[in-house]
């Protein structure tokens, strides 16, 4: 009795109250950390050259980041199919050809399925490079064309988009569209593919039983510690979207750039990490579990996003809430997995949940994956100031103003791509 008391004792001390909880913004606040050296295996041995990190450490760290925070990514599925709902050459006043592809995912047509929505420009000679991104509230939502079909997947409800299912109306046509500059991205020569990610992953906890996890997860219900999350099913529909690009004549396949902000930034760094036919990877905003340093603990921490969010992270991840010191892996790696392909991290000013801080060192000791092959990394040792963009192989930069997704930071992954994808 009396250790049964001591044990609820310990355990309500170790629970932590969410509501009470406080985020820490103070870097003196920080403890002591140690960021696990990005080119050493886990048995000690130091990885030297281009062909250790190839054949050896990166399919180690894909591993270990599997194993201990998305989970496990699995592969193409069988008896995937592409059906083109419409297309039209002339959308956008003429400048674009929209089309509008159900990628069925597997079990005929009453499997799980999304739509992509293609923008394509016209003035440019095909097959054009381009960018691949999920939304957050429908493909309709990013553009008030009013072909857009609107989805009739669930819909997240900002009031509590942790459990209501809504349905999508004609007013939220276009809603997003300050976060998709399509006119834009269209008159410098990219195409854009947008999926709903509540297509393939509704966003809210429900055992892991809708979206495509009946597709892959065990029979029964029954999930290992390191069966996939929400954000590992989300990167893994932006791969299922470029195995339909692949197959698509107007597009260059090689020359696509995943793109995501927040959660689906943190979806995007997954993605590129995992795909390497993703040309390069854009985070935007994507804070704790994305591309900020978990060690810091500073804003959004571990425990707190697993405890918000416990469907977006293997069950492993929770081994480390309050623990950071104890993960195998750190932020930092996920973004030189991306090597030696581009990859862009952007933060905002006032986006302190994400820590701009520490998404900056994360692009900062990815860099020396670039230097080992070969490459310009981040073409800094200290932070830059605001708006004052740094880009080498590796791109940052902190823009004024708050969490979002804005023209700005547009011009600046257009200006990448220029760079380094066109
Ligand atoms: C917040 C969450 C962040 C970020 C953001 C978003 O509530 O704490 O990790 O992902 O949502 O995706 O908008």
């Amino acid at each position: 009795m009396k250790l049964l008391f001591c044990i609820c004792l310990m355990m309500g001390l170790l629970s932590m109250d969410v509501n009470a909880w406080e985020a820490n913004y103070d870097e003196d606040k920080i403890p002591a950390y140690e960021l696990p050296e990005l080119l050493r295996m886990q048995d000690g041995s130091a990885v030297s050259t281009p062909d250790d990190w190839r054949t050896k450490r990166r399919p180690e760290l894909i591993r270990l980041f599997e194993e201990h925070v998305y989970g496990r990514m699995p592969g193409r599925p069988e008896g995937m199919a592409f059906e083109l709902l419409e297309s039209d050459g002339k959308a956008l006043e003429g400048k674009a050809t929209r089309k509008q592809i159900r990628v069925r995912l597997g079990k005929g047509v009453d499997g799980p399925a999304f739509d992509l929505l293609l923008f394509i420009p016209n003035h440019v000679k095909r097959p054009v490079p381009g960018f691949l991104g999920l939304n957050f509230f429908g493909n309709h939502s990013i553009s008030a064309d009013p072909k857009i079909l609107l989805s009739q997947s669930w819909m997240r409800n900002n009031k509590d988009h942790h459990t209501v299912r809504n349905r999508a109306t004609a007013a939220s046509r276009g809603t997003s569209s300050r976060r998709w500059p399509i006119e834009r991205i269209i008159e410098r020569g990219y195409a854009l593919g947008a999926i709903y990610y509540g297509d393939i992953d509704p966003d809210f906890h429900d055992g892991f039983k809708n979206g495509v996890h009946p597709l892959v997860d065990e029979a029964g219900g029954k999930r290992s510690g390191a069966a996939w999350g929400a954000i590992c099913a989300w990167a893994w529909g932006l791969s299922r979207g470029l195995d339909y690009l692949e197959t698509d004549d107007d597009i260059d396949a090689a020359r696509i750039a995943v793109i995501g902000h927040s959660r689906l930034g943190k979806t995007s760094l997954w993605a590129g990490a995992t795909d390497e036919r993703f040309a390069a990877a854009i985070s935007n905003d994507s804070g704790c579990g994305g591309a900020a340093l978990s060690r810091r603990c500073i804003g959004e921490t571990v425990w707190r996003i697993n405890n918000s969010f416990p469907h977006w992270f293997c069950h492993n991840f929770r081994q480390y809430d309050n623990n950071e010191s104890a993960l195998p892996v750190d932020q930092h790696q996920l973004i030189a997995l991306v090597a030696p392909r581009p990859v862009y991290v952007a933060s905002a000013e006032k986006d302190r949940w994400a820590d701009p801080k520490g998404e900056f060192l994360a692009a900062l000791h990815a860099d020396p994956v670039y230097r080992l092959l070969g490459l310009e990394g981040l073409p800094a040792t200290e932070m830059p100031s605001v708006d004052q963009p740094t880009v080498g192989r590796v791109g940052y930069h902190v823009r004024t103003g708050g969490h979002n997704l804005s023209p700005y930071d547009w011009e600046q992954y257009l200006d990448f791509m220029d760079r380094h994808v066109r």
